[in-house]
């Protein structure tokens, strides 16, 4: 690297800066790293903390943003870029370098300090990776006029660490599409067994680890600081048949929301039917704590979202779309039936809206067999039975903006 950014007063560059950070994220954190899990060291600079009070660095799914500080060298800059979203930096220019994460976690590209000069995330014996599952960053970055600077030392126990924040939740929610009004509990019926794929039709494209028997589909999760601002945060998830939503790269002890007495459970259901829905405490890792709008999007249903901002942290939140329409953002939802809710089906072409072009789509692949975004009752086939499920949501918009 040759590139000399100029040097100008740190203090009136950073001050900038966090006011470009601040406004790209409105009110939102200036860091997703946790707060205890914060510290990196270099043997020559002592401690570098990647969450402090007036900075911090922000972990997104491709590159690293903002800043991590050392008592003896001040600021390290992980890139140039502000405000979320997808980007690569090109590491070309001096308005244009920073930290890049590839698919497998893997991070590349340079740092920059004023006073110790660039930090190579990926140097020849060393390189700096994000653990999937834990969220903790792993290995050496290397600063020619500081040397190594590693992110977790565990010994018999972890001596530091720099581990993304992780928020606990647990969702639970219906397509309207598959819902089986026949059913004795609330519950989804496909016939998608064996189609769904281990990849997520999503842009993250995450692999599961299996797809288990009962499972619906993929959705894909968002959050969101703002009604109308963009995600700060999303990942694929499978959608289990009582609507929870679980998490495909872990392997999760499962709490059963009723009891093991079948004479309870007959009980019930002689009153009415009740939720059965197992909770599942998904670990959002990335996420600091904080109030967000929780979005759910589905291949072909209309995306939905929390009726307001829910308080996220460490302790486990639960949220449940089925049971009113006073959980949807817009009040505007599926009635499943009495008492039940779900997602509007009938938008195979992800225009956010339900009409004469959602027909048009399945009518051009009628007949199909297989794993359809126009199979919109996931019948696993695409024919007359998904006009039907278009039919009455005709003219249903979309409420998340
Ligand atoms: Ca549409
Ligand atoms: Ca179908």
């Amino acid at each position: 690297m040759t590139i000399k950014p100029k040097r100008s007063s740190i203090n009136t560059v950073i001050a900038v800066c966090l006011l470009l950070i601040m406004s790209g994220r409105g009110s939102a954190q200036l860091s997703n790293i946790d707060n205890t899990y914060k510290w990196a060291w270099g043997s020559n600079i002592g401690w570098v903390n990647f969450n402090s009070a007036h900075g911090g660095v922000w972990v997104y799914d491709d590159h690293l943003e903002g800043y991590a500080y050392s008592e003896s060298i001040g600021w390290i800059r992980m890139g140039t870029h502000t405000g979320g979203g997808p980007h690569t930096y090109a590491n070309t220019a001096k308005d244009n370098y920073g930290v890049n994460r590839d698919e497998n976690g893997r991070f590349s590209g340079y740092a920059w300090s004023t006073n110790a000069g660039w930090v190579n995330f990926n140097p020849t014996h060393g390189q700096v990776s994000l653990e999937p599952g834990t969220g903790c960053l792993l290995g050496y970055a290397w600063c020619e006029s500081v040397g190594w600077i590693h992110f977790k030392y565990a010994g018999p126990s972890v001596y530091y660490s720099v581990q993304t924040a992780s928020v606990l939740l647990s969702l639970t929610v219906f397509l309207q599409g598959p819902y089986n009004v026949a059913a004795i509990n609330p519950e989804m019926t496909t016939n998608l067994a064996g189609q769904i794929p281990i990849n997520s039709p999503y842009a993250d494209g995450l692999t599961a680890n299996s797809i288990p028997d009962g499972t619906t589909d993929w959705i894909y999760l968002e959050l969101r600081s703002t009604a109308d601002g963009a995600a700060i945060w999303g990942q694929s998830f499978l959608l289990k048949s009582d609507g929870t939503v679980s998490d495909p790269t872990a392997f999760v002890m499962q709490s059963s929301a009723h009891g093991d007495d079948a004479n309870i459970e007959l009980e019930s259901h002689a009153l009415s039917k009740s939720s059965v829905s197992s909770l599942e405490a998904l670990t959002l890792h990335g996420v600091p704590a904080g109030d967000y709008f929780i979005i759910i999007r589905h291949r072909n249903h209309l995306a939905v979202m929390s009726a307001t901002a829910q308080a996220l942290s460490s302790s486990l939140a639960t949220y449940d779309f089925t049971t009113g329409l006073d959980k949807y953002y817009g009040g505007d939802t599926a009635l499943l039936e009495s008492g039940v809710y779900g997602m509007f089906a009938g938008d195979p072409n992800c225009s956010s809206g339900i009409n004469a072009t959602d027909y048009m789509t399945v009518k051009n692949q009628n007949g199909n067999s297989g794993y359809y975004n126009e199979d919109c009752n996931l019948s696993g086939g695409v024919n007359a039975t998904d006009y039907m499920v278009i039919k009455p949501n005709s003219g249903k918009t979309c409420q998340v903006q």
